[in-house]
């Protein structure tokens, strides 16, 4: 809401953080900041409190370090513990206006929107940015929604004004058209976590990204 930067302009790389495989939060997150990412989600379903609060601290270590941003999902206690740079909600986690009312104006909060009633909404309540997808069919999420495509994405970023971070599926083999529809940002959890290299991958998608915002400008 009131941030010293542009998000829309800050958006690119967005690492979702995950015990995948023999990956883990802080591994990832590492390897991604390396390779140029701008934003981390620490993104746990299953670890305590206790656990969450010790792994945030060191995440919010290593994005400071590089000067990325850091956003916990679900949790804006673990957010505030922490301060992270903010928080990212899903339809069934705490609502907007609270979130907001316990957070002020100076954390970011994103909003997961999984059609275009969703992102409507989440504009409405005042996201500072959307989470939209799956794009594509994705195994990274156990109850993901169907997948909207390009189309889905194209309605959305037509009828909203917060930025748009892409995610479900995304690759470097599709970013470019997903660029190309508009998002401001491409999130990930296994083109990183699955990447034999992932400081590599991350380095190659971000200039990816950052080619591709530019060849779309113009
Ligand atoms: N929300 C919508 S799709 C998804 C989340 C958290 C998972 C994305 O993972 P991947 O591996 O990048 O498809
Ligand atoms: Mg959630």
């Amino acid at each position: 809401m009131s941030f010293r930067f542009s998000l829309k302009e800050r958006v690119g790389l967005y690492v979702v953080t995950a015990d995948y495989q023999e990956r883990t939060h802080l591994g990832m997150a590492k390897a991604a900041v390396a390779g140029g990412a701008r934003i981390i989600q620490y993104r746990e379903k299953s670890a305590s409190s206790r656990v969450m609060l010790e792994t945030a601290m060191r995440l919010r270590a290593i994005t400071a370090a590089s000067g990325a941003l850091l956003i916990i999902n679900d949790r804006v206690d673990i957010a505030l513990a922490v301060n992270a740079d903010g928080v990212h909600l899903g339809q069934d986690d705490m609502p907007c206006r609270t979130a907001r009312e316990l957070m002020g104006d100076g954390y970011i909060i994103g909003i997961s929107a999984t059609n275009f009633a969703e992102a409507i909404e989440a504009a409405h309540v005042g996201a500072d940015y959307i989470g939209l997808g799956p794009i594509y069919p994705t195994m990274s999420k156990d109850d993901a929604a169907p997948a909207m495509g390009i189309e889905g994405l194209v309605k959305v970023v037509a009828a909203v004004s917060v930025p748009v971070v892409a995610i479900g599926g995304l690759t470097s083999d599709n970013i470019g058209g997903v660029i190309a529809a508009g998002a401001d940002g491409i999130a990930t959890i296994s083109a990183i976590a699955g990447a034999a290299d992932m400081e590599n991958e991350a380095k190659l998608l971000n200039d990816m990204i950052e080619r591709f915002k530019q060849e779309h400008m113009i």
